[in-house]
């Protein structure tokens, strides 16, 4: 692969980004490229959290402009299935992805983190969604996924300003997580991840699978769901081990992720 990297340390798979010639602009075969990586990180059942960052100055800057410029409807709307599909497929991971915001997150980049289980900002990160400044709109989910994660209003406002903002205001809208100084952000990135990759890693799905329940559901269903979903995991032998851990006064646990 050339221009993204995949790595593993522990239980977490590490994804780097690494086209600084243009910013890391998503086209088709960039796109391919991270779903190579990605397959690698869902083929290995030890893999239990997944990081996602850039290198250089840019996380990602947007969709290439220049790939995109000549595009019919017919073509776009073909092409769009790469950025709309990576997008659902990041979201639809059944472990957790971190994304370590480096830089830029443009427009398909903003978007691919919105796709993110959890953001994490350097402090020099800069965000925004300036589609509109180029006479169109997000074709991979933008529209969709930042009102749920900032409210309507403000999403409104990033859209149609075609704004880009800065970690400061990212944290104040809950766009991201947490702002950490540059030279921190993988160590800060792989503290959450080890966090979570400590608990049980098929309660860890669980949760991630309920908690995405309750964008299609209400109040009554998600609950229901929750319930199945929580007892089925007395059936695994992790939860014997959680649980026994406690009672047995022990320390750390060591889950066995099945
Ligand atoms: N596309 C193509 N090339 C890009 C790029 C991009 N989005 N962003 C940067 N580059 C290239 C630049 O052209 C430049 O190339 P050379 O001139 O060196 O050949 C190189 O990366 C370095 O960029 P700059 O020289 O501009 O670097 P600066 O530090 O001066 O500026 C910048 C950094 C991030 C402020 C600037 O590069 C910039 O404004 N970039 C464009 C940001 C942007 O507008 N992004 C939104 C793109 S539209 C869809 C899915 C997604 C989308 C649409 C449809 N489907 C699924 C339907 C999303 C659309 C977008 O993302």
């Amino acid at each position: 692969m050339e221009n993204v990297r995949y790595e593993k340390r522990g239980h977490t798979g590490l994804i780097t980004l690494d086209k600084a010639a243009d910013l890391n602009a998503l086209n088709a075969a960039f796109i391919q490229e991270i779903n190579n990586a990605l397959d690698q990180a869902e083929q290995d059942e030890d893999v239990y959290v997944l990081i996602l960052t850039g290198t250089g100055k840019a996380f990602i800057a947007g969709a290439d402009i220049a790939e995109m410029y000549e595009k019919d409807r017919a073509a776009i709307m073909e092409w769009s299935a790469l950025g709309s599909g990576l997008n659902l497929r990041l979201e639809n991971m059944k472990i957790p992805v971190i994304a370590a915001i480096n830089g830029y997150a443009l427009g398909g980049g903003l978007e691919l983190a919105l796709a993110c289980d959890i953001r994490l900002a350097s402090q020099s990160v800069k965000l925004g969604l300036p589609e509109t400044s180029l006479g169109v709109i997000c074709g991979a989910g933008g529209t969709q996924r930042l009102p749920r994660i900032v409210g309507e209003g403000m999403a409104k406002e990033l859209i149609f300003t075609a704004d880009v903002i800065d970690a400061r205001q990212a944290l104040n809208i809950g766009l991201v997580n947490r702002i950490v100084p540059a030279e921190d952000l993988m160590d800060a990135a792989f503290q959450i991840a080890d966090a979570i990759g400590k608990n049980g890693p098929i309660a860890i799905r669980a949760a991630k699978k309920a908690i995405a329940f309750s964008n299609v559901s209400s109040i009554e269903e998600g609950c229901h769901f929750e319930r199945e979903v929580f007892s089925r995991l007395f059936e695994t032998e992790d939860q014997k081990i959680g649980m026994g851990g406690f009672l047995r006064k022990e320390k750390n646990v060591t889950f066995k992720n099945r």
